[in-house]
């Protein structure tokens, strides 16, 4: 954000003075309203800040990250019992919020609505945010409290995103479900040259789940969170409808060790996938970006043949809203993308050119923690998220995961398991772990 407001002239200098003037290049094309959205969007962009990235992104990368591994807690440690009561306890006071974030633009998809309105009961077609709003009312009603629920969207898809949850009567959440918006960055081609989307529209992109600290205090959030008596945030990705995000083992070893930020981590399928890795990075816990661990480094194994670095981030945490509170202005690193952008050419034609995204990261905020935990957990019961059209993470994948978790859970409970694909499909309603699985289909 610009420190002052600029005249219309005046921010159109600032934008040639920064070497950015090509923004404005179809001016002469655009009517009045055209023109008024243009010089809105120019408003929101910090030039000081696209010029410091692009600086950084032409510097070429830094050194790989010293990696050492590091001990997760899990269903194994001594004192889990302990900590199942303590996650119990304090979702039964109304501690804990959900926080999801659903800002992203799911390109990889290929799908033009919202990535939460994307279908995945693999009978029913149900869509994720309706599989995430029954988790909401299930965990309410297991512990007696009301969770309430934050989402993060974008400009991109904040009114889709909104327009779906009026369709569904906010999915009985009306009054306890708040959107926050996240900010969105200029997208450059490779010279760090503002990209435009069409001749009178900026080339915005969400900034990074990293936004969602500085979001939770849009709107005053974060104060309408600490009126409810919230302390802890159970924060997940939209795209992942396997999560368990009222975990009591997960928020109990959090509550106990008094965790900054927590992270729920499964062991990794093979030493390319693509997830972040939790280790000590330069000597504290973090993670380090798939993209940004060296070969050799995802496949180095230990004395027992295991991955040394095989702790996958599935990107679900648990955050102490005081911890957030005292980050929340200390701003994140910037990660580059190097990502193809639909721009238009000098003649304002559609074309795609590759050039630099920037991204801030949630989990860059487990370095500047007092405290952190680890959590170890199942694959099958926590994570399948959707990720592409085809292949690896895709619909097809996250089908699969959700009929095989039902059917080990019939399996385990001693329950014939349904022929029919209606019944085997186990909502969050019928439960969203083994344990209210179970006392599901016990009453
Ligand atoms: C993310 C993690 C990766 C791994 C994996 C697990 C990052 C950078 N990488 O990989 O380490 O844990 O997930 O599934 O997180 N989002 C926003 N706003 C944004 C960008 C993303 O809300 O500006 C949301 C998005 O809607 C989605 C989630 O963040 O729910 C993940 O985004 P992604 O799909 O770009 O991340 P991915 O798959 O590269």
């Amino acid at each position: 954000m610009n420190d002052r407001p600029l005249d219309d002239a005046a921010l159109i200098r600032a934008f040639q003075e920064a070497g950015q003037g090509g923004v404005f290049r179809f001016r002469d094309r655009l009517n009045k309203a055209e023109f008024r959205a243009l010089v809105a969007e120019a408003r929101t962009v910090d030039l000081d800040l696209v010029a410091r990235l692009t600086r950084e992104a032409t510097a070429g990368e830094g050194p790989a990250p010293d990696l050492a591994p590091l001990d997760p807690v899990g269903p194994d440690s001594p004192d889990f019992g302990a900590a199942v009561a303590a996650g119990r306890d304090l979702l039964a006071a109304g501690r804990v919020a959900f926080y999801t974030v659903a800002g992203g633009q799911g390109s990889r998809l290929g799908s033009l609505i919202p990535k939460g309105c994307f279908p995945v009961g693999p009978a029913t077609g149900r869509t994720l945010f309706s599989w995430h709003a029954g988790k909401v009312l299930a965990a309410s009603r297991r512990y007696g409290c009301d969770i309430p629920w934050v989402l993060m969207v974008s400009s991109a898809n904040h009114d889709d995103t909104r327009a779906h949850f009026e369709e569904n009567d906010w999915f009985g959440l009306e009054g306890r479900t708040r959107f926050v918006e996240q900010d969105m960055l200029p997208a450059t081609d490779e010279t760090g040259k503002i990209l435009l989307a069409n001749p009178g529209r900026i080339a915005l992109a969400p900034n990074g789940h990293g936004g969602s600290i500085a979001a939770l205090w849009r709107g005053q959030t974060a104060d309408w969170l600490r009126d409810r008596g919230v302390t802890t945030l159970s924060y997940f990705q939209v795209d992942n409808p396997l999560i368990n995000a009222a975990d009591p083992a997960f928020l109990g070893y959090h509550a106990m060790r008094d965790a900054d930020v927590s992270a729920k981590v499964v062991r990794k399928s093979h030493p390319g996938e693509k997830a972040g890795v939790v280790a000590l990075v330069n000597g504290r816990p973090g993670v380090v970006e798939y993209t940004e661990i060296s070969e050799e480094q995802a496949a180095a194994t230990d004395e027992h043949g295991e991955l040394r670095y095989g702790l996958a981030n599935i990107a679900a945490h648990a955050f102490d809203l005081d911890f957030i509170e005292k980050i929340h202005d200390r701003g994140l690193p910037f990660h580059l993308a190097n990502k193809k952008s639909a721009t238009v050419d000098d003649d304002g034609n559609p074309v795609r050119v590759m050039g630099h995204k920037f991204e801030t990261f949630v989990f860059d905020s487990i370095p500047m923690a007092d405290r952190f935990v680890a959590f170890l957990t199942d694959r099958e019961q926590d994570f399948a998220p959707l990720k592409n059209a085809e292949g690896d993470d895709s619909p097809e994948t996250v089908r699969r995961a959700l009929f095989d978790r039902a059917r080990s859970w019939y399996e385990r409970a001693g329950f014939p398991v349904p022929e029919s694909e209606e019944e085997l499909e186990v909502g969050p309603e019928r439960g969203y772990d083994f344990e209210t699985f179970s006392e599901w289909n016990q009453r």
